[in-house]
């Protein structure tokens, strides 16, 4: 029982740690964004983080993931680099794609990210392509392919499900429930708002899951990589969660006539990060001064990345057109 809870323990302080560091990254670039240090569009995750926080800690380094137009977390929930992160951002030389793609085209190849798309549902072909590459390789790769309710409005998302069934391909479709594309709520958009139903006709196993519960996403996701490795076909998680700040930028979006301070309390006071610290406290998870500790360390974490991101240079305009074409 001991050896259990130790071991749940430091699950659950990688969990923390893992949120809190997209929350706090994501607090200080909506400063920056907000003093118009950072001039391109930044679609923020916060009040979302379980759920690429769940996922992701179920996957191994070498496993794939895709992300759309909102992915500072998947980025770093796999393990990307802060500060290559906030470099690109920033639009510099250092950054994860050469501060060519901004917020929403960031990569780390090292832990696995091939991708994040500005294009809603950009991730389902890459996605459903690497998982068909593992298999002809006779790899045992696993790949996650994130995505809001919006994407489930795009064609290629029927397409994807459809192929990746039809081949049982190692693959987990993650789409992240927060109930609104861009400025329209998803009673408006779809005859049902039960998004994992979309997953029977095809046969592919789907669950809803409390997305801001990060511990039961992370069970989920421990089941569905479980499948993919196993050679058992892809699996369908709906998160069901919520975005704090508005669609874009650092704004509540509270007065353009769209969601209430009510709907935004009631999800505040469900917070993912909180709930875990809870429930840590509860069972008596953390060592005394933990908590405090992990917090000074994600704080100077952040400070460090934005101070590498300043500090940095940007592209020289000598080499904007590398990359456009194959030498
Ligand atoms: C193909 C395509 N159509 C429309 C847009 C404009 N657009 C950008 S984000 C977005 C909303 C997407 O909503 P969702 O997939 O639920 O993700 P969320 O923003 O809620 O995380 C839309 C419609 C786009 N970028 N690409
Ligand atoms: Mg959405």
């Amino acid at each position: 029982m001991t050896e259990t809870l130790s071991g749940d323990s430091a699950l659950w302080r990688a969990m923390y740690r893992a949120m809190l560091r997209i929350r706090r990254f994501e607090e200080a670039i909506g400063d920056c964004v907000e003093s118009g240090e950072i001039i391109g569009p930044a679609h923020l995750y916060i009040g979302e983080e379980a759920v690429a926080t769940g996922v992701c800690l179920a996957l191994r380094r070498d496993d794939f993931i895709f992300g759309a137009h909102r992915s500072h977390g998947h980025y770093l929930a796999k393990g990307g680099d802060m500060a290559a992160l906030a470099a690109e951002i920033f639009g510099k030389a250092t950054g994860c794609s050469e501060g060519r793609g901004g917020s929403m085209h960031i990569i780390a190849r090292d832990v696995g990210l091939l991708g994040t798309s500005a294009l809603v549902g950009g991730g389902f072909g890459p996605g459903v392509g690497t998982a068909l590459a593992s298999r002809l390789q006779g790899r045992d790769r696993v790949t996650a392919i994130f995505f809001g309710d919006g994407a489930t409005e795009e064609g290629i998302f029927f397409e994807a499900l459809n192929f990746a069934a039809l081949h049982h391909l190692p693959v987990i479709f993650v789409c992240e429930n927060n109930g609104y594309s861009s400025h329209l709520r998803i009673q408006e958009r779809q005859p049902i708002d039960t998004l994992y139903e979309h997953a029977a006709v095809y046969r592919i196993p789907s669950i809803r899951v409390d997305g801001n519960d990060v511990r039961a996403v992370h069970q989920t996701g421990l089941e569905a990589v479980d499948r993919a490795r196993k050679d058992q076909g892809p699996t369908f998680i709906e998160a069901m969660t919520y975005r704090w700040r508005g669609h874009v930028g650092p704004k509540l979006d509270l007065d353009v006539g769209l969601r209430t301070r009510e709907e935004l309390d009631s999800w505040i006071a469900r917070c993912p990060i909180e709930n875990l610290a809870n429930f840590m406290d509860e069972v008596g998870a953390w060592n005394p001064g933990e908590r405090q500790a992990i917090d000074r360390e994600v704080a100077q974490e952040v400070a460090t990345a934005i101070g590498f991101a300043r500090q940095s240079p940007r592209p020289d305009p000598s080499e904007l057109l590398w990359h456009v074409y194959q030498d």
